[in-house]
């Protein structure tokens, strides 16, 4: 017999609420959205641009009461409807049929690219004008500030793959001007791997999973990458970068952005001067090692986003600085590569970088999908003053972002999602369509119309309004890669002669990596035949690693310059922060440690406006030397050294010799070592070392810490990041004198 469900709350024990600690939603939703508590009226959660969406009714005790979609109060949301309490489910039961309808629904497509991916909201501030070369609203008056949302991803994996692939990293930022959103959607890598936009499917389906397996997952080290890539020589400049610790950075704070392509800047008599964007962040580069990187993977996928989020909620908020390089194009036809090869960069010694701006990120999203899953970044996104030029790729992905947002999002109206919507008025004729949230008023949807200045809505202005660069165009209509395009080594070489003896070994260690886990032999030697065009003293290198004889060099279409200057940009360690702040220390405690020498050592990581963490053997902490008890962030075996920039290891005799006999602790510090992290430690804890295998083995930047003093003098150290020299000493990769360029 059918009974009236009784009420939530005073339910029998199979419900959750009954657990102790359980919450159903009422003490989330009381604290996102306070409301009076005698209120007893429905009221309008925010929809899109603040229209009221769904409806919730407050109850007398002033929490939301939950409703169906239609609004609906919902009374049981524990139990189906069921004929009898052991009967079957009855169709009727329109609560479960429209959840269970919505959950199925919940996921839309992912990216073809870029699926993984994190955002941020900040702003856009104008620091020097540039009224001189353009019309953009943007860049006209110093201190402004203009919202802006970004989106930094990898771009091979899919959505649930791990942070620390090793990838190029979409850096794509959507500036909310007041003509018109402006998106720039650029890379962490100032080239790509590809000419022309009809081989961008190509190069994608030889980088994802291989179509019959299904992986590799979020890697190019196999097969079918390398045989395209060994196909494909104008590649070979980006795939320096890519193996180069640029493709692992440490956080997406440390990273540069760059627009890539070459843009044109327009101003009101129409004359137009080019441009390329650069994102130069604040908190200097830095990246990972690959080992680590392999092992971030596993401890924490979401290294990446945990990293950017607490930095942003902790008030830590990362800055870049927007530089600009402008050329005319007198300097375009004087330069070595052409400006419109999106394989090639201009070096910052040749055009220097002016800073023009600052994009601060000050604010993380409320919620994930409705923000960084649905934001759409279309490349044709320009306000007037910005332009394209006729760069093969850009053009290709002119077509390609609107094209690819109608399958992820479903129709035309996503310009409607508040994350998409300019934050300018807005007035056109465009009408109808699936999900369509506006509401137009009025009789006039087309224009001309008689329907006069009031009610015949908006007109085209051709003084406001976006003029492209007129731009004179002939020539024959054909398939060609203009000659200019030919030169495909000499950048690839000049960068690998702008990098550090350490990167480069980084560079020769990641490419022997890849091509070891290639099967085909053929691919790895013709591979390297390219890296011969590149650096002799290189393709040794790989060749010793891989057991080959180095091939005779690939067929050059053009004769590779070798004698481009290095360039001080182009490398990381050349350009790293000298400064721990917002860097973490991960300090491993044991009952009984020293309360001085702990105590120091919070006082000094604040001094450097770093972070740190507690990992202990139980997360219920320790109690230090003076009785007081400390709270772990991590269980040994869930912090690794690897989550950290550097680490102390505060422990007493006891506790020493406990972690002794425990693998993960061992880990911690072999690989802090093997890392080249700067190391502190409490002279209880050389048992641990000794254990560990490294004791012999310690240098100047393992640093006792025999009194509370030491601390500060250790935390200055970890300004420097690594202790590269170690490096040499700890892999065996090091010891082929193979790296020095010939
Ligand atoms: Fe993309 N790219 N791309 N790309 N790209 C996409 O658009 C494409 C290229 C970049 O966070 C897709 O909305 C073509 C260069 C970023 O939402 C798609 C070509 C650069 C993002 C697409 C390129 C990029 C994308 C997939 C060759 C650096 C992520 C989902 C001509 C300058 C944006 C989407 C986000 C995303 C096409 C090459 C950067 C399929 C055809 C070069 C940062 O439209």
């Amino acid at each position: 017999m059918a009974k009236t469900p009784p009420k939530p709350n005073t339910k029998s024990s199979t419900k959750p609420a009954d657990i102790a600690g359980a919450d159903i939603g009422g003490e989330t939703a009381k604290k996102a959205t306070p409301v009076p508590a005698d209120a007893d009226i429905a009221y309008a959660f925010d929809g899109p641009q603040g229209a009221g969406g769904e409806t919730h009714q407050i109850a007398g005790n002033g929490v939301a009461t939950m409703t169906t979609q239609q609004g609906i109060p919902v009374a049981d949301d524990q139990n189906s409807l069921k004929q009898g309490a052991r009967g079957p489910s009855l169709l009727e039961d329109f609560h479960f049929r429209e959840k269970m309808f919505h959950f199925d629904h919940e996921r839309i497509p992912e990216r073809v690219v870029h699926a993984r991916g994190y955002g941020a909201h900040g702003f856009f501030e104008l620091t020097d004008s540039l009224s001189d070369v353009t019309r953009a609203d943007v860049f006209q008056r110093v201190g402004e500030r203009t919202p802006a949302f970004v989106r930094f991803s990898t771009v091979a994996g899919s959505k649930g793959s791990a942070d620390l692939a090793r990838d190029v990293r979409g850096f794509a930022v959507k500036i909310y001007t007041q003509e018109g959103n402006w998106d720039l959607v650029g890379n962490n890598i100032p080239v790509f791997f590809i000419q022309d936009a009809i081989k961008f499917p190509d190069l994608i389906h030889s980088a994802k999973p291989e179509p019959d397996r299904a992986f590799p997952q979020a890697q190019t080290a196999h097969d079918n990458f390398w045989d395209f890539i060994s196909l494909t020589p104008e590649s070979f400049h980006m795939v320096m970068w890519t193996m180069s610790d640029r493709a692992i950075p440490r956080s997406l704070r440390t990273m540069e952005g760059f627009g890539v392509h070459t843009f044109r800047l327009v101003d009101a008599q129409g004359k137009s001067t080019f441009v390329k964007f650069h994102w130069k962040p604040k908190q200097g580069l830095q990246s990972v090692v690959w080992n680590e990187a392999v092992k971030i993977n596993g401890a924490d996928p979401d290294f990446h986003r945990r990293d950017l989020w607490d930095a942003i909620s902790a008030g830590d908020f990362p800055e870049w600085e927007l530089g600009v390089q402008l050329f005319d194009d007198a300097f375009a036809d004087s330069f070595d590569f052409d400006v419109l090869d999106a394989t090639k960069l201009i070096p910052e010694e040749l055009v220097p970088v002016r800073i023009v701006g600052r994009l601060v990120l000050d604010r993380v999203v409320d919620n994930f999908f409705a923000e960084t899953e649905q934001v759409a970044f279309c490349t044709q996104n320009v306000p007037p003053g910005i332009d394209f030029s006729n760069d093969p790729l850009l053009q290709g992905r002119n077509f390609s972002y609107l094209d690819t947002q109608l399958k992820r999002l479903g129709g035309p109206n996503f310009t409607h999602i508040p994350i998409n919507a300019p934050k300018c008025p807005m007035a056109h004729f465009q009408q109808d369509g699936h999900m369509a949230m506006h509401n137009p008023k009025g009789r006039a949807n087309y224009e001309p119309n008689s329907w006069g200045a009031t009610q015949g809505g908006p007109r085209e202005d051709p003084a406001r309004g976006f003029t492209s660069f007129a731009e004179v165009a002939d020539g024959p209509k054909q398939r060609v890669r203009s000659e200019t395009f030919a030169d495909h080594y000499s950048q690839a070489r000049q960068f690998f002669v702008s990098q550090t003896p350490v990167e480069q070994k980084h560079i020769g260690d990641a490419l022997v990596f890849e091509l070891s886990k290639v099967e085909r032999p053929d691919i790895r030697s013709r591979t390297v035949s390219h890296l011969v065009n590149i650096d002799a003293g290189l393709a040794a290198t790989v060749a010793d690693g891989l057991g080959l004889a180095v091939p005779d060099a690939a067929v050059a279409a053009r004769p590779p310059i070798t004698d481009l200057p290095a360039s001080e940009k182009l490398s990381i360690l050349k350009n790293g922060p000298d400064s721990f702040k917002g860097r973490k220390l991960g300090i491993l405690l044991s009952d009984g440690a020293d309360v001085a020498v702990f105590k120091a050592l919070l006082k000094a990581v604040e001094a450097e406006d770093a972070v740190y963490e507690v990992i202990a053997p139980r997360i219920s902490g320790v109690t230090l030397s003076d009785g007081t008890t400390v709270a772990a962030k991590q269980k040994v075996d869930g912090g690794p050294s690897v989550l950290f920039d550097a680490v102390a290891i505060v422990v007493s005799a006891q506790g020493a010799d406990l972690l002794s006999m425990d693998a993960a602790a061992k880990d911690f510090v072999t690989d802090a070592f093997a890392h080249c992290k700067f190391i502190a430690f409490t002279p209880e804890a050389e048992p641990l070392f000794a254990k560990a295998g490294i004791a012999g083995d310690l240098d100047e930047a393992c640093m006792p810490l025999e009194n509370a003093k030491d601390t500060a003098a250790f935390v200055q150290a970890c300004r420097a990041l690594r202790h590269w020299p170690r490096e040499m000493k700890v892999d065996l990769d090091a010891k082929p004198a193979g790296l020095q360029r010939s």
